[in-house]
């Protein structure tokens, strides 16, 4: 079916969450919603409260503009605006703004029909946001342990909180999400690479079948994972990555206080070892 005509055939009413009709037709291309018009909302509200904060700070240089949390002494509670009040503004606003674009993503596949891999995989990511902003500042007790909006100052804020647990590529979740990134390429850049030496062959050639993809790898390892195989994979090792990411970061603090090289103490700490050494 042409593209268009498949649109006309799906681009009916229905299968939204809440409202109804409401905001239920399409602009051009993009499907609106409920859930468009609330991104949109809280994206604009979000970068217009950045602007006024670099307005009031009067710092217009991009890479230095700054929002930072309120101090630690606020504890968990509201900020005034000038000191750290719009960050916790802005903090709802990107929360609002990141779960609405998640719930259209929902509304999209319920009018497909399609499954919510897509959305699942997204609210992975929020879940990394929210660890940071929400969940690891209030298992501490003050907001002001979120990291702060600015491009420089929030690598300041990676930087002195990897210090401060001395060495934090010590930190075994944190092995893992880095181990999940990388092996997230690995597996990317051969399923892109293998895809495209077979179906987007030199001018004149014919594309070639998915038998070809899969024969490759079963003559290179002797193993092939399929061509539906690839993309669980790929979602499989890319949900780690956020997964993880979410626990090396929530772990640091509020379940380990110590540098992350003596964690691996309990190593040292086995009973095995007296036993050998002492024959
Ligand atoms: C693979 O086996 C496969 O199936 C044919 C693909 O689908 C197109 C792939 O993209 C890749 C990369 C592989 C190889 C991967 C493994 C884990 C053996």
């Amino acid at each position: 079916m042409a593209m268009l005509s498949f649109e006309k055939k799906y681009r009916v009413r229905g299968g939204t969450l809440i409202g109804g009709d409401l905001f239920d037709f399409w602009v051009g291309p993009f499907y609106v919603g409920f859930f468009g018009v609330s991104t949109l909302f809280f994206a604009l509200l979000g970068t217009v409260l950045i602007f006024w904060g670099a307005a009031i700070q009067g710092e217009w240089n991009p890479w230095l503009i700054n929002i930072a949390p309120p101090d630690i002494s606020y504890g968990l509670s509201i900020a005034p605006l000038r000191e750290g009040g719009l960050w916790q503004l802005i903090t709802v606003a990107a929360h609002g703004a990141f779960i609405s674009w998640a719930l259209r993503q929902v509304e999209i596949s319920r009018k497909l029909g399609i499954g919510y891999h897509v959305p699942v995989a997204f609210s992975f990511a929020i879940l990394a946001y929210s660890t940071l902003v929400v969940f690891r500042p209030m298992l501490l007790g003050a907001w002001g342990h979120g990291f702060p909006y600015g491009i420089f100052s929030h690598l300041d804020w990676v930087s002195n909180v990897g210090y401060q647990y001395l060495h934090f590529h010590y930190n075994p979740a944190h092995m893992l999400a880095v181990t999940f990134f990388f092996t997230t390429t690995l597996a990317l850049s051969l399923h892109g690479g293998l895809v495209l030496s077979a179906v987007n062959p030199r001018r004149g050639n014919e594309v070639l079948t998915p038998e070809h993809e899969d024969t490759y790898f079963r003559d290179f390892i002797g193993y092939s994972v399929g061509t539906l195989g690839i993309h669980r994979l790929g979602l499989l090792l890319a949900l780690n990555a956020g997964f993880w990411s979410a626990v090396c970061i929530i772990i640091s603090g509020p379940v380990w206080t110590r540098g992350w090289p003596e964690w691996w103490n309990w190593w040292l700490e086995l009973p095995i070892w007296g036993t050998l050494a002492h024959g």
